[in-house]
């Protein structure tokens, strides 16, 4: 009785040893690439209607230079557009100098993502067509704070400091209501 519960033991242990074994080797290339995130930031900015309002969030990210944000229709109708004169809603331009551009147009369906990998460092500043203006409005940190955005809020509302972003890494919708 007691030496086949042993032997049960044995044999399960040893199973689960070989399962955690490969379960691990095939997790370590991916392990060095998160830890170089900030913590709690992710390089996901959502949009979001919700309680009749429209907002991205976070509503302030800093990322590092090259990195790439999906942008995701969470709830209505939304885009992601740089404050840039080539845009027709847009009445001065708020992305540092040597910057691209980013338009996602407006997306309708769920789930949809739009990207765009920043590599010029600076401040960007860029709006959702549809909601420019009730205010649906964010600010991005990509290496360091710079460009016609850096001291000044955008004409259709406020978003987080750029000094704010560099300190917190990401600046919820949510906690950046709250501070108003
Ligand atoms: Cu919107």
């Amino acid at each position: 009785m007691q030496r086949r519960t042993v032997i049960k033991l044995l044999g399960s242990s040893m199973m689960g040893g070989s399962t955690t074994l490969t379960g691990c080797t095939r997790l370590n290339p991916s392990s060095p690439s998160s830890t170089t995130n900030q913590p709690g930031a992710s390089n996901t900015v959502k949009m979001v209607t919700k309680d009749q309002q429209s907002f991205f969030d976070p509503i302030g990210l800093f990322v590092d230079p090259g990195e790439t944000i999906t942008f995701v229709m969470k709830s209505g109708n939304h885009s992601a557009t740089a404050y840039h004169r080539r845009y027709d809603l847009a009445e001065e331009t708020r992305i540092p100098k040597k910057a691209d551009p980013f338009d996602s147009g407006v997306i309708i369906e769920q789930g949809k993502t739009f990207k765009h990998t920043f590599d010029t460092k600076g401040t960007y500043d860029y709006y959702c067509i549809p909601h420019k203006t009730m205010g649906m409005i964010a600010r991005l940190v990509v290496g360091k704070p710079g460009g016609p955005a850096k001291g000044s809020m955008p004409p259709d509302g406020t978003v987080p400091t750029s000094q704010q972003i560099v300190n917190k890494g990401a600046v919820s919708y949510k906690q950046f209501n709250e501070s108003r």
